[in-house]
């Protein structure tokens, strides 16, 4: 019989002792609260009073980059913390499981701010790119550098004296350094142009990398830091379904590049203009004729609006709105019984909880 991804779900709580723990509006306010009180210690460490002005400006690069967007990757720290930890929600602890959540912000505030600039991207969160404010150019590169620093002032005030302290630095690192790997094959695979090479095996390498890793992995990977649980296996089967989801939200991220309402988005595409191997090119390959193909390597990846409008037109041709929309369909069941398969010792309403935040979006 056809199991329906709704039943899946239903399953998945049946299974479940907890009832689903999303946000409140409430715990989304101190969640807020936690982010300025933050930036007002960063603005009073002692030996660094003497920089005032530039004091003042790290606080508008974080204002400007942090807290504008959906937040789900700091909000799914805090939920999973509540998840995992169900009998240590001190005030204390969940403080802290909140201030790891905005170092995730912050990771991913470095991240984008960096990426627009390697991407040439004009607009990001409905406002433009932070290099493109004020003429910033290659200044803003430093102030990703300087995001990215702030996160270790922040860990460092607050978790210093934590047995865990060590870990969730080893955590931060490996996934900064694994999310640079996947920028630098998305990125120098675009530089290269060599379409021939954009298979589904190099575009999933790529999402992995640059995507899943600081986008699913990490928020969970520190909240088990937190709550002190690691058990490798548990870890492992953690690290398979959130790698999964991650795939599946850059898959939505390709398709929203072209699809997406700009104004819902906040963002103006531009992977066909840079040549990226985005989902929707690898399937574009995958499913056209000679004729078709020779067509898309003349207009992809270059600036002029008819051939970008070319391309569009051809993944049009293709039906690619069809064929993503049954992705996104099939994949969900798919995940959905992956979290069913994980182990009752890990609360599967939190990933369920994480899946059902990208299903379907539209931004
Ligand atoms: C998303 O790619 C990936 C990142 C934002 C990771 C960047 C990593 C660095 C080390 C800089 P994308 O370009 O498709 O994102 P968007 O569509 O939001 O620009
Ligand atoms: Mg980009
Ligand atoms: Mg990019
Ligand atoms: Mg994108």
């Amino acid at each position: 019989t056809v199991v329906t991804s709704q039943r899946l779900v239903e399953f998945g709580r049946d299974n479940m002792e907890q009832q689903p723990k999303l946000m409140t509006k409430e715990e989304r306010e101190d969640f807020m609260a936690v982010y300025h009180t933050m930036v007002k210690e960063l603005l009073e460490i002692p030996d660094m009073k003497d920089m005032e002005e530039t004091n003042r400006w790290m606080a508008r690069v974080l204002q400007y980059n942090v807290p504008h967007g959906k937040r789900n990757r700091g909000l799914a720290t805090a939920l999973a913390y509540k998840y995992l930890a169900p009998d240590e929600l001190t005030d204390e602890n969940v403080r802290l499981s909140y201030i790891l959540g905005w170092c995730v912000e912050i990771l991913q505030a470095f991240f984008l701010v960096s990426d627009d600039i390697m991407d040439g991207s004009e607009t990001r969160r409905g406002r433009p790119c932070w290099y493109k404010v004020d003429n910033l150019g290659l200044a803003a590169v430093n102030d990703a550098i300087l995001l990215e620093a702030t996160i270790y002032q922040i860990l460092k005030k607050h978790f210093r004296n934590k047995s865990y302290y060590a870990k969730i630095m080893e955590v931060m690192h490996d996934v900064t350094y694994k999310t640079v790997f996947g920028q630098s094959l998305d990125t120098r695979t675009g530089q290269d142009r060599r379409m021939e090479t954009y298979t589904m095996d190099r575009y999933s390498a790529i999402v992995k990398y640059k995507t899943s890793f600081y986008s699913f992995y990490l928020p969970v990977a520190f909240a088990m830091t937190m709550a002190e649980i690691d058990d490798p296996n548990l870890l492992q089967q953690v690290r398979k379904v959130t790698l999964e989801m991650g795939h599946f939200f850059q898959v939505q991220d390709d398709f929203l590049d072209c699809f997406g309402d700009v104004e819902v988005t906040g963002k103006i595409g531009t992977d066909i203009q840079d040549c990226k191997c985005s989902w929707l090119f690898v399937v574009a390959m995958q499913r056209s004729s000679p004729e078709q193909k020779k067509f898309l390597l003349e207009n992809y990846g270059q600036h002029e609006t008819e051939k970008v409008t070319a391309v569009k037109t051809l993944y049009n041709e293709l039906g690619l709105e069809d064929i993503y929309h049954n992705y996104e369909e099939q994949t969900y069941n798919l995940i959905c019984t992956h979290i069913q398969q994980m182990s009752n010792e890990l609360p599967k309403g939190l990933f369920f909880d994480m899946l059902h935040k990208i299903y379907k979006r539209s931004s």
